[in-house]
């Protein structure tokens, strides 16, 4: 017995990982029914037959859950600035057990161990149910109540927070849970008749409760890019800016940093357009970036690392139209 059960632990943690690939188990409410036979002699009679009776056991309902956060452990960035509303987190949430269940879906905001705790006022936090994709949009369902999850299955659901404190910084992060826990958890560990089909109700080693935790990160530090151009024809047109062959296209690209935090490692790639050619020596930068190159099919400039303090950095260069 000490085996089977170590066994079933092993393999429950293994599915775990494996969304999709649940099937633990028999349904519960089956049968399990047999009859033993015993055929004999008894001097030179023909064969004697004795039956034991059947005797039968319906299989209990075993209630267990997994739940998961989603987010491949990076934290969810809250890209400012600041307030922001509706950012969510992913977490996967599995019906371990061998019938349907009612699970209690709570969010924690107010975990301790980070910088901040995201708002619980309004709206926030919500959930929403994912319509089968994977990806949170205006196809899934919010939450309201206690969520269905069928034997065998598993589904993502969104945790959703605004964020409106306006003196968060760069890294800081808040850690948030999501709780399932089963409609039946309160009942006992063993539930008379509490399953499905009529079979008894067991809850399993977690009680019917699974929790996870995911994080949040604030990035309100951002590079800002706008690209722009002007055209030459060299006189050509009446208004000298017509883009026909031989035209000289300038390209301009401002960067600058917003925020109180630097943007690090900043390396621009721009490359030519088709059907245009670089005009040799045209690249210009400024300030004076930490380098430039011009290959055949692009020019790269390295800023390095710039802050909002290092104000508007601009890269120009020309190209003909072919
Ligand atoms: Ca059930
Ligand atoms: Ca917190
Ligand atoms: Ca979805």
């Amino acid at each position: 017995m000490k085996w089977t059960a170590a066994a079933t632990i092993a393999m429950v943690s293994y599915l775990a990982l494996v969304p999709g690939a649940w099937a633990l188990g028999t349904t519960a409410g089956t049968r399990v029914v047999n009859e033993a036979r015993a055929e004999y002699t008894v001097g030179t009679s023909p064969t004697i037959t004795a039956y034991s009776g059947t005797i039968g056991v319906t299989v209990a309902e075993l209630v267990d859950v997994d739940v998961t956060w989603a987010d491949a452990s990076t934290p969810v960035p809250v890209y400012g600035p600041l307030p922001v509303n509706g950012v969510a987190l992913r977490f996967l949430v599995s019906n371990l057990g061998n019938g349907d269940e009612d699970w209690d879906l709570v969010v924690d905001n107010a975990l301790p161990g980070d910088d901040f705790d995201p708002d619980a006022s309004g709206t926030s936090p919500e959930i929403y149910r994912d319509n089968g994709d994977g990806i949170f949009s205006t196809a899934d369902t919010l939450v309201s109540g206690s969520e269905p999850i069928q034997v065998d299955s598993t589904i993502y659901f969104f945790v959703l927070n605004d964020f409106g404190d306006t003196s968060l910084t760069d890294g800081d992060r808040a850690l948030v849970s999501l709780d399932a826990t089963s409609t039946n958890a309160a009942g006992g560990s063993v539930q008379a008749g509490g399953g499905d089909n009529g079979s008894d109700l067991v809850l399993g080693l977690t009680g019917g409760t699974a929790s996870d935790t995911g994080i949040y990160e604030v990035i309100l530090t951002a590079l800002n890019m706008i690209k722009s151009y002007t055209i030459d024809d060299g006189g050509v047109s009446p208004t000298g800016d017509q883009p026909i062959p031989g035209a000289t296209i300038t390209y301009t690209i401002e960067l600058s940093v917003q925020g109180a935090g630097t943007a690090q490692g900043v390396v621009v790639t721009d490359p030519f357009p088709a059907d245009t050619t670089y005009v040799p020596g045209s690249l210009g930068v400024i300030p004076a970036p930490l380098g430039t190159a011009v290959g055949t099919t692009n020019v790269t400039v390295n800023f390095g690392d710039l802050t909002s303090v290092a104000g508007t950095q601009t890269i120009i260069f020309d190209v003909t139209i072919d």
